[in-house]
């Protein structure tokens, strides 16, 4: 039973006990307190999910796995980083979630991430579980083989730990096509097995199409369902995205097919702010740039003869509607309001948690349509599902059907959290709604296995 008599008490008791038994994870409690805050009044009422302590047991991974990733690089120095698997909860499915190679990655952050694509795969309707991973690995700077010893390293661990059926990886930050080769390639090699084992394979080898484009597109696609809901469209919308990794690049693809003025990107070391608007040729020009030549988006500056703000995030460019597709944190309280004061209609978040609590909490006060990362990006997991399926049946199915299954999928999402985030003014809670409709299916299921 949750403890106290009032929403707000049970609440405070709750996030006292969770930071207690999870010190200094500072993103694990952000990411839990934004979950919690939608969940206990919805079960306030509700003493089957109470007496069975959902909400305690949702909040415990399954399983965490730690290890050592042993390398060598191409000075023939010994090499040690820590990789980690978060295997949150498999209620309804298979293990499912990116990996993450980036130098700040830490237990407190993949579990956040974890707890968080337990909600998201169940918002997308398919049978998927939540786990993610990573290592403390710098990609930045090192060689094509030192990334593949130590994607080699890494696998050699983990490949006992997962499986078509009981873990499927797949990429986040640092880890996109070139790595989730390597990793496919390694765990191929150990388990003398060729499976579904990872999702964002290349296509000769099991790869689906338009899983590449898929959290952009989705990301895109909801917004999209979220404007018509609200009488408006994306055509001539200013639009500002951070970051200009994977999320980015295939967010401004879709923005700007469908009419948007795409004004900046970024990177870790700055925006770039082009007023004209990004087109699809100065977009191939930072997918080249990002995918090939692993440059600095200020290249992009100097190649289109915009400004570059150098160490800045680009909120302050004032815009309809903004994509974070970056990273945790990067719209903290000052930025949101800074959105809100240039007349921002509405954010769909791309990148996981991008949003600080403070700054969600001005978007849901100045009624701004936010939409937030567990809804938003879920077409990329998504398709990693459908991928799983096509390996499943050993075939292939094409762009268009790929497309249109994504498209139906990222509007049921927007549509169950209109269901379960309808407020009584008329207005739509998104945030609400997506916690809500994530939380049921996983809880209804633990709630059918009994006490495990
Ligand atoms: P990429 O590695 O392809 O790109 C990441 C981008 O974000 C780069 O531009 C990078 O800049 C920037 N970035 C990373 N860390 C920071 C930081 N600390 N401060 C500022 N900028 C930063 O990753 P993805 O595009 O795949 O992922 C982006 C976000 O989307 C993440 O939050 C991820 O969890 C989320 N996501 C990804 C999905 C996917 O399918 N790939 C699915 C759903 C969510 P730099 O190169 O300088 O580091
Ligand atoms: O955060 C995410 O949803 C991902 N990085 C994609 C996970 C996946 O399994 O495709």
């Amino acid at each position: 039973m949750m403890i106290g008599n009032t929403v707000q008490e049970q609440l405070d008791n709750f996030m006292d006990g969770l930071k207690r038994r999870n010190p200094h994870e500072h993103e694990f409690h952000q990411a839990v307190y934004e979950v919690a805050a939608s969940i206990i009044p919805f079960i306030f009422h509700k003493s089957v999910y109470q007496q069975a302590n959902i909400l305690e047991r949702l909040t415990e991974p399954d399983r965490i796995i730690t290890f050592r990733v042993c390398w060598e690089d191409d000075e023939g120095n010994i090499r040690v980083n820590r990789g980690y698997r978060v295997q949150h909860c498999n209620a309804i499915g298979p293990y499912k979630g990116g990996i993450r190679f980036h130098y700040d990655v830490s237990r407190s952050i993949l579990k956040f991430l974890a707890f968080e694509q337990t909600f998201k795969n169940s918002l997308t309707g398919l049978p998927m579980g939540g786990a993610k991973g990573g290592a403390d690995f710098n990609p930045k700077g090192k060689s094509d083989r030192e990334v593949m010893r130590f994607c080699q390293a890494f696998m050699t661990e983990l490949y006992r730990h997962i499986g078509p059926f009981t873990d499927v990886p797949a990429g986040d930050i640092g880890v996109g096509a070139r790595e989730i080769s390597y990793l496919f390639g390694q765990y191929k090699r150990l388990a003398n097995e060729f499976t579904g084992v990872l999702t964002g394979k290349g296509l000769a080898f099991g790869g689906s199409l338009i899983r590449s484009e898929a959290t952009g597109y989705g990301a895109v696609y909801i917004m999209q369902d979220m404007l018509k809901y609200h009488q408006q469209t994306i055509e001539g919308k200013t639009i500002v995205v951070s970051g200009s990794g994977n999320v980015a690049q295939y967010t401004v693809e879709k923005a700007i097919e469908l009419g948007g003025k795409v004004v900046t990107m970024s990177d870790s070391s700055g925006f770039i702010y082009d007023p004209d608007g990004i087109d699809q040729q100065k977009l191939d020009f930072i997918k080249q740039l990002k995918q090939v030549r692993r440059g600095r988006i200020s290249e992009y500056a100097s190649e289109f003869k915009v400004k570059f703000y150098e160490k800045q995030k680009p909120w302050s460019i004032a815009c309809d509607l903004a994509f974070p597709c970056a990273t945790q944190n990067e719209i903290n309280a000052e930025d949101a309001a800074t959105l809100v004061k240039n007349g921002c209609l509405a954010v769909s978040e791309g990148a996981n948690m991008p949003t600080e609590q403070a700054g969600i909490n001005l978007f849901q006060q100045s009624k701004i349509l936010y939409i937030p990362s567990k809804a938003a990006n879920a077409g990329g997991v998504a398709v990693s599902g459908l991928e799983m399926t096509q390996n499943s049946m050993r075939l292939s199915w094409s762009r268009e059907e790929l497309d249109q299954r994504l498209r139906k999928i990222m509007q049921d999402i927007h549509d169950k959290c209109v269901e379960y985030g309808k407020q009584e003014d008329g207005t739509v809670n998104y945030l609400k709604g997506a916690n809500i409709g994530g939380f049921i299916k996983v809880a209804d299921a633990m709630l059918a296995y009994g006490v495990i």
